[in-house]
């Protein structure tokens, strides 16, 4: 994830206009990316294509103005973003087992790693598993230290690794044990504004894990940057710092600090939690909204279908969501006193949720938020999405998940 959760965005939302954008947007989607698509070439594990073609909605300002590009024209499961000072971005590719480096431009880096033909050292990829989660702290310009979420063969663990004239090396393993599958690997990383770096975590496929203390399957985890667990963590020298989830591979802070995850549901419910330290979030007892106060409702629902989420991105107007099944990106509005971080009122909203009408998401009462109807951008123009993340530049990057043919699109001024 982007360094410095810590430093929260302060772009203008433009979302009263997204869904008239993202049908003006959808008439001329496919045209272009087909244009884009015959500039690339096959082959090479990475081929950038460049920035220079560009779409936008052709019915004026009304739509708003949301842009794409495709700053990566072809790569090969590409899962998460860290970027590092001066606005380039270290990308992990799940399967390939690499990072490499992309610039603003489109250009597209190996970074060797140690590995066998430069690969990260013991990942065993495969299903869910890989080379997911990557994220840098706000020291980084002092001790060069990237930090990765890998599936090995005998568990998913959290790696550093220092970066050094484009090399990453001397691998220092910071957190392990934890428990991996095929599926439900978690794999989410990042700093929050509180300096701790937090771990999201799946139950790789044994349910009862989600609920015990003494696995850190299903759980977000928080820990200090060298693996130690922090003294003010909610349950004593335990790196739990909410458990009770499913399958959550993506979180981000708003503008108070609050931290907002996805949790991919099983047959029924995906969700939107709002996470708070000690509590429970209801797997495998609960799937979506449920009665037993002992557990904390999602603030917002989707059906697996329309969802299925992956990566989390936070921005001051609301919380973004890359949808896998769904294909579609989803956007959850912060509505009155929202996450900007503009009031100080936080408990007192319950009741306020509005799911309207038009909304494919539900929202969840009892959790105290104010969000707004979700909104969906692009559903279908891109296929899968696999993240979302905020740029430097502010632009959003969103990474698709269609194997060999998977892409980097750049979207500004959404
Ligand atoms: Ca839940």
């Amino acid at each position: 994830m982007t360094a410095g959760g810590g430093r929260p965005l302060t772009i203008a939302s433009t979302a009263s206009a997204v869904t008239a954008v993202s049908r003006a947007f959808a008439a001329i989607a496919a045209g272009f990316m087909a244009a884009v698509l015959v500039g690339c070439s096959g082959g090479a594990e990475t081929t950038p294509t460049g920035s220079a073609a560009e779409s936008g909605p052709a019915d004026g300002p009304a739509a708003g103005s949301a842009r794409t590009s495709a700053l990566v024209g072809r790569i090969t499961t590409p899962w998460d973003a860290a970027f590092l000072p001066g606005g380039k971005a270290l990308v992990t590719l799940r399967d390939a087992a690499r990072v490499v480096l992309v610039d603003v431009d489109g250009s597209v880096k190996r970074v060797p790693a140690g590995g066998h033909h430069g690969r990260v050292p013991n990942v065993v990829n495969g299903g869910e598993g890989g080379l997911l989660g990557i994220a840098v702290a706000d020291s980084f310009e002092r001790n060069h230290y990237v930090y990765m979420y890998r599936t090995t063969s005998t568990g998913n663990e959290v790696v550093r690794m220092t970066l050094q004239s484009g090399t990453l090396a001397d691998p220092r393993i910071v957190l392990r044990g934890i428990e991996s599958s095929t599926h439900h690997n978690g794999g989410g990383l990042g700093f929050g504004p509180d300096g701790k770096l937090y771990v999201s975590t799946g139950d790789a496929e044994q349910r009862s894990l989600s609920q015990k203390l003494g696995s850190m399957n299903g759980k977000i985890l928080r820990i200090n940057a060298d693996g130690s667990v922090p003294d003010d963590n909610p349950f004593s020298s335990s790196p739990v710092y909410s458990l009770g989830h499913r399958n959550v591979e993506g979180f981000g802070w708003d503008g108070r600090g609050r931290v907002w995850a996805s949790e991919f549901g099983e047959n029924t419910w995906d969700e939107l939690n709002l996470i708070r330290a000690g509590k429970n979030y209801g797997w495998p007892d609960v799937e979506g909204v449920g009665d037993d106060p002992k557990f904390v409702n999602p603030v917002m629902t989707w059906s697996t279908a329309d969802a299925s989420p992956s990566g989390v991105a936070v921005r001051s107007g609301g919380v973004y969501l890359a949808a896998l099944r769904g294909e579609r990106l989803w956007y959850v509005p912060f509505t009155g006193r929202g996450g900007n971080g503009e009031s100080s009122a936080g408990e007192s909203g319950a009741g306020e949720s509005s799911a309207g009408e038009s909304s494919a998401g539900e929202s969840g009462a009892g959790n105290g938020e104010s969000v707004g109807a979700a909104k969906a951008y692009f559903t279908g123009k891109f296929g899968r999405l696999r993240n979302v993340v905020v740029a430097p530049d502010k632009s959003m990057w969103l990474f698709t998940d269609n194997g060999e043919a998977s892409k980097i699109i750049r979207v500004t001024n959404l």
